[in-house]
């Protein structure tokens, strides 16, 4: 293979969970507790150019790699790192350089790579998710190292990145099915789920093109780095939250009904899950000890908003990840009414629309 061809351009969506993710079976294959569902929204993305130096041959790589055990991993990544303009080594480069790993593996091209990213949100703003980068960089280092992969595979390589990150290989709505290993783990357009459940979805309508016709508003409450990664925050929970069994049963439940809701075309139904599900995974993680609390005097302020909005006439039901923004889903139809009246009663607050976007694709290569 010619060193020249070793170069690829990916571009993903992040997604905001609906049913939401929280909690692993096993850390290291990041196989989840329970399956998940969410809106891959357009705005928030990355672009992420992976190349691979065929020149450097596969001997300075394993050498590389053999000091690595005695030394700081991060200083002698073969591989480097610029996300948004800026060098990262340290943990940063050592989950990237892990997953080229596997791609090197998959692959049989042991050569070190670089990788450019850029979010079209900054990174520290605390909206730069791991899922849209994880899936823009396995698409982008699969197809650099030259392989030609389908999307359940895309999915479950962008899974061992993050979590979240398998659900942005799709456009629209998407279901992570929790599985029990590898090659069970991996999401799915909802579309695809009900044709294989074998249901119906309302008439004159497609499952795809009812997510498509979702929208997620994003009221800005911070744009500092957590103080507490949400890996480390769903550890704590599984492992010492009294309400975790409860929310895993509580999420079973959840994404029945939220498919349901789907299949109706029944937009209320969907946010009446939503907001439910995400404040069952805030109580469960309020209740580890320590708690994690991503909540600041604000995000309550705009989560009564949102109350008030929908008492209102308006269909706006609210979803929080981990830290302290919230997101409020709606209809397309809606969004545009729903952002200007939450705007009227927070005047001071960056308030977006995010229409339903994308899934992954290949710009160049
Ligand atoms: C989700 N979150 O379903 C949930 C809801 C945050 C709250 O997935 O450890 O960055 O890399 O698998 O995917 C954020 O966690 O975690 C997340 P890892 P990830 O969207």
């Amino acid at each position: 293979v010619s060193s020249g061809s070793m170069q690829a351009t990916a571009s993903a969506n992040a997604n905001i969970a609906l049913v939401k993710y929280w909690g692993k079976a096993d850390e290291s294959l990041i196989i989840p507790n329970a399956s998940s569902l969410s809106l891959t929204v357009d705005g928030l993305s990355t672009t992420t150019q992976v190349t691979f130096h065929t020149d450097t041959s596969s001997r300075d790589l394993k050498s590389i790699h053999t000091s690595e055990e005695c030394s700081d991993a991060s200083a002698t990544s073969p591989d480097t790192l610029i996300i948004d303009g800026e060098r990262h080594q340290g943990k940063a480069l050592h989950r990237v350089s892990s997953f080229l790993d596997r791609i090197r593996e998959l692959s049989g091209i042991h050569a070190p790579a670089s990788v450019i990213s850029h979010n079209t949100v900054p990174y520290a703003a605390g909206l730069a998710s791991s899922a849209s980068a994880f899936a823009a960089l396995a698409a982008a280092a699969s197809r650099a190292a030259g392989l030609n992969l389908d999307d359940r595979y895309l999915s479950r390589l962008a899974r061992c990145g993050s979590g979240s990150a398998s659900r942005s290989i799709y456009a629209g709505l998407a279901v992570w099915q929790a599985g029990h290993d590898d090659a069970t783990s991996y999401a799915e357009p909802i579309a695809s789920l009900l044709e294989s459940n074998g249901e119906s979805v309302a008439a004159g309508r497609s499952a795809h093109d009812f997510g498509m016709q979702l929208a997620m508003i994003v009221i800005l409450i911070s744009d500092k780095k957590k103080a507490v990664s949400s890996r480390v925050a769903m550890r704590r929970s599984v492992e010492t939250s009294p309400l975790y069994g409860s929310w895993i049963q509580s999420c079973t439940d959840d994404l029945q009904q939220a498919i349901t809701a789907v299949s109706r075309g029944d937009v209320e139904m969907l946010g009446v899950v939503t907001e439910r599900n995400s404040y069952g995974m805030h109580a469960t993680m309020m209740t580890a000890q320590p708690p994690v609390l991503y909540w600041q005097p604000e995000t309550v302020e705009a989560l009564h908003a949102v109350e008030d909005v929908r008492a209102s006439g308006l269909g706006a039901w609210s979803t929080m990840d981990a830290g302290p923004n919230v997101k409020v889903l709606t209809s397309a139809q809606d969004a545009v009414h729903v952002c200007e009246a939450l705007r009227e009663r927070m005047p001071q607050r960056d308030i977006h629309i995010h229409m339903a976007g994308e899934g992954v694709r290949i710009l160049d290569q």
